[in-house]
C-alpha cells in the first residue's frame, strides 16, 4: 500500500513532465532546476528505503554546487557520511527514469531485491544550498521520505559537508561530534583554537611570515553565512574579510571553480598585493587559495597545493613521533604534474591516481593509514585509520623518562595530530574545515603564502570544454589518462603531445555537464594553451 500511495502522490503532485533521461553522475543528479521535481520526490522515497536497508540515518543534499544558479541537483549521503554506494547509484538512476505509473512496481521491486522491511523505522536528514529553487525541491524530497514514513529532520540552508557531518555524527552516537549546526562549528573552532594554543605554548606568540588575515570570496553561496559564523568564533586568531556573501548571483564571476578554471581573480573582491585569498564554491565543499604578486600577477594555490602542504606537515609530525605509517596522497589526472613529482620525490610519499569524482578518491584514501585526497579543483580531505588514531593516542601518553625531552616533543606532536584530526571533516571535502587546516599549518610553519608556493613550481596548464553531439562516445581508461574509444584517437593525441616539452593532456566526458573536458599541461603557458586547443580540435 505504501508503494501505491507513493505512486499516486508522485503522479498528482510531482509528475514526470520531461522525457529526459538523467543519470546519477559524479555528484548525484544535476540538471536544470525545473526538470527535477519528480527526481527529488523519488530520491526522498529512495532515501527512506536506503535508511531502512542500513538501519541508520541517511542524508539528502539539494545543490548543484558550482554550476549556474538555474541548475540544481540532489545526492544521497550514506550513514557514515560517505557518498551513496555505487551499486545504489544505478538503482537511483533507474528509479529516476521510469514512467509515473511504473513507480509503484519499481519501488516494490527494490523492496524485494534488497529485502527491505518497511515496518522498520527510517530517518533522513535534509540540507540545501541557497539556490532559489532549492526550498521547493527540498520540500519535494521531504514529501517522498514522509510518504514512506521516515522521520525527517530538515537542517535548512547549510553547506554540503555539514550534512555529511550531521549524518556521520548522528550515526556515531555523537562520538564524531554533536549532530547540530552549533556542534559542527564548535568542534572545528575548538580544534583550531587548541592547536594554536599548543603551538604558542611551545614557541611563543612569534609566527614568522604568517599573517593572521585572509580575504574570502564566497561565490554568493551558503559559504557566506556559514564562514561568517565560523569567523566570529575565531576572530581573535584570524581576521576574515568576506566578499560575495550572497548579494549577487550564485557562482557568477566568482567562486572556486571560476578562479581555478580561468586562473584569475573573482570579481567584486578588494585585495592588495600578497593578500592571502580563498574562494569557496556554491555549496562550500571546495576551496582554492590565491594571491596577486608584486607584479600584479595572479598566483593560484589549488587542491594539489593543499594536499602537498598537508602531507608534508603530517609527515613531519609522524617523524617527530617516530611512528611509521602508510601515508599516501590520492590525486586524479587533473593534478599538476609538478605536485605529483614533489610529493613523490621531495616528501617521499606514495601517490595514487584515480578517476574524477570524490567517491573514487575517498575509497582509495581509505586504503592508507593516513590518506590525503584532493582534486585539483580544491575538493578534498584527510582520512585517518583506526590504527593511526590508536598509535597517536599512545604517543600522547608516552612518559618514558630516559628521553624525557624527546618524549616531550613526541607528546606535543601527538597532541597536535589528535587536534588536527578533530579539525578535519573526515566525511568529505569541506571548505571551512580545509581553510582552518591550511591556516593552522601555515601558522605552525610560520609561512606566508609565497613561502608555501615556493615548495614547487606548477607546470602551466589549461582546461577547456568542448560541446559534442554525444559526449559518451568517448571511453576513458587508466584513471582517465587515456581513451580507448573512438579507436585511434589516443594515438593522435600521443603524437601531438610528444611535440610539446613536458607535455601531458587528456580528455573525458564530464559527469555533471553536457561537455567533454580537455586538460593540457606543458612547459610554458603558451604551449599548454596551444596543446589544449589542438586536443580540443581532435575531439570536435
Ligand atoms: P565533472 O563535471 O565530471 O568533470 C566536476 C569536477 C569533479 C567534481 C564534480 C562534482 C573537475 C574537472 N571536475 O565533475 O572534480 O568536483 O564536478 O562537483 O573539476
Ligand atoms: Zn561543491
Amino acid at each position: 500500500t505504501l508503494a501505491l500511495a507513493a505512486e499516486a502522490k508522485g503522479k498528482s503532485d510531482f509528475p514526470r513532465q520531461y522525457d529526459i533521461n538523467i543519470e546519477y553522475g559524479t555528484a548525484g543528479f544535476r540538471s536544470k532546476a525545473e526538470h527535477l521535481d519528480h527526481i527529488l520526490y523519488r530520491m526522498g522515497l529512495l532515501a527512506a528505503l536506503r535508511s531502512r536497508v542500513k538501519g541508520a540515518t541517511v542524508g539528502v543534499m539539494i545543490t548543484a554546487s558550482h554550476n549556474p544558479v538555474a541548475d540544481n541537483g540532489v545526492k544521497i549521503i550514506d550513514p557514515q557520511g560517505e557518498m551513496l554506494e555505487i551499486r545504489w547509484e544505478t538503482i537511483a538512476s533507474d528509479l529516476a527514469n521510469i514512467k509515473d505509473d511504473e513507480l509503484s512496481s519499481a519501488l516494490l521491486q527494490i523492496i524485494k531485491d534488497e529485502s527491505i522491511d518497511v515496518t522498520k523505522p527510517a530517518s533522513v536528514f535534509f540540507g540545501r544550498d541557497t539556490r532559489p529553487s532549492s526550498e521547493h525541491l527540498s520540500n519535494a524530497a521531504v514529501e517522498g521520505s514522509k510518504v514512506f514514513q521516515a522521520e525527517v529532520k530538515d537542517f535548512g540552508i547549510v553547506t554540503t559537508p555539514m550534512v555529511h557531518y550531521f549524518v556521520a555524527a548522528h550515526n556515531s552516537n555523537n562520538e564524531y561530534g554533536d549532530p547540530t549546526i552549533d556542534g559542527y562549528f564548535e568542534k572545528l573552532a575548538n580544534a583550531f583554537r587548541s592547536f594554536r594554543e599548543e603551538v604558542v605554548s611551545e614557541r611563543g606568540p612569534e609566527s614568522g611570515n604568517y599573517e593572521p588575515k585572509i580575504v574570502a570570496d564566497m561565490a554568493n553561496g551558503v559559504g557566506g553565512p556559514m564562514l561568517k559564523k565560523m569567523s566570529e568564533l575565531i576572530k581573535d586568531l584570524l581576521t576574515i574579510e568576506l566578499f560575495n556573501t550572497g548579494e549577487g548571483e550564485l557562482n557568477h564571476e566568482s567562486g572556486a571553480d571560476y578562479v581555478k578554471v580561468r586562473q584569475t581573480l573573482p570579481k567584486r573582491v578588494r585585495i592588495k598585493a600578497k593578500d592571502r585569498c580563498v574562494s569557496f564554491d556554491g555549496d562550500a565543499d571546495r576551496i582554492v587559495y590565491y594571491y596577486q604578486d608584486q607584479s600584479v600577477k595572479f598566483r593560484l594555490l589549488d587542491g594539489d597545493r593543499i594536499a602537498s602542504l598537508v602531507a608534508g606537515y603530517l609527515k613531519s609530525l609522524l617523524d617527530i613521533m617516530n611512528i611509521e605509517l602508510n601515508v599516501g596522497v590520492v590525486q586524479t589526472a587533473y593534478a599538476n604534474g609538478a605536485s605529483t613529482k614533489y610529493i613523490k620525490e621531495v616528501l617521499k610519499l606514495k601517490v595514487a591516481c584515480v578517476p574524477t569524482g570524490v567517491k573514487y578518491l575517498h575509497h582509495k584514501a581509505q586504503e592508507f593509514d593516513i590518506g590525503i585526497y584532493f582534486e585539483a579543483n580544491g575538493h578534498g580531505t584527510v582520512l585517518f585509520s583506526k590504527k593511526t588514531k590508536v598509535l597517536v593516542k599512545a604517543a600522547r601518553e608516552d612518559k618514558s623518562s630516559v628521553f624525557y625531552r624527546l618524549a616531550g616533543g613526541k607528546r606535543s606532536a601527538a597532541r597536535k595530530m589528535l587536534t588536527f584530526i578533530d579539525m578535519v571533516n573526515e566525511t568529505t571535502g569541506d571548505s571551512i574545515s580545509d581553510l582552518l587546516i591550511v591556516e593552522t599549518i601555515l601558522h605552525a610553519r610560520g609561512w606566508s603564502v609565497e613561502d608555501w608556493e615556493n615548495c614547487y613550481t606548477d607546470l602551466p596548464n589549461r582546461q577547456l570544454k568542448v560541446t559534442v553531439q554525444d559526449r559518451n562516445v568517448i571511453k576513458v581508461i587508466d584513471a582517465e589518462c587515456n581513451i580507448s574509444e573512438p579507436e585511434g584517437l589516443q594515438d593522435d593525441f600521443d603524437r601531438l603531445i610528444s611535440m610539446f616539452a613536458e607535455g601531458r593532456a587528456f580528455v573525458r566526458p564530464s559527469g555533471t555537464e553536457d561537455v567533454v573536458r580537455v586538460y593540457a599541461e606543458s612547459n610554458t603557458q603558451a604551449n599548454a594553451d596551444k596543446l589544449a586547443v589542438h586536443i580540443a580540435k581532435l575531439v570536435h
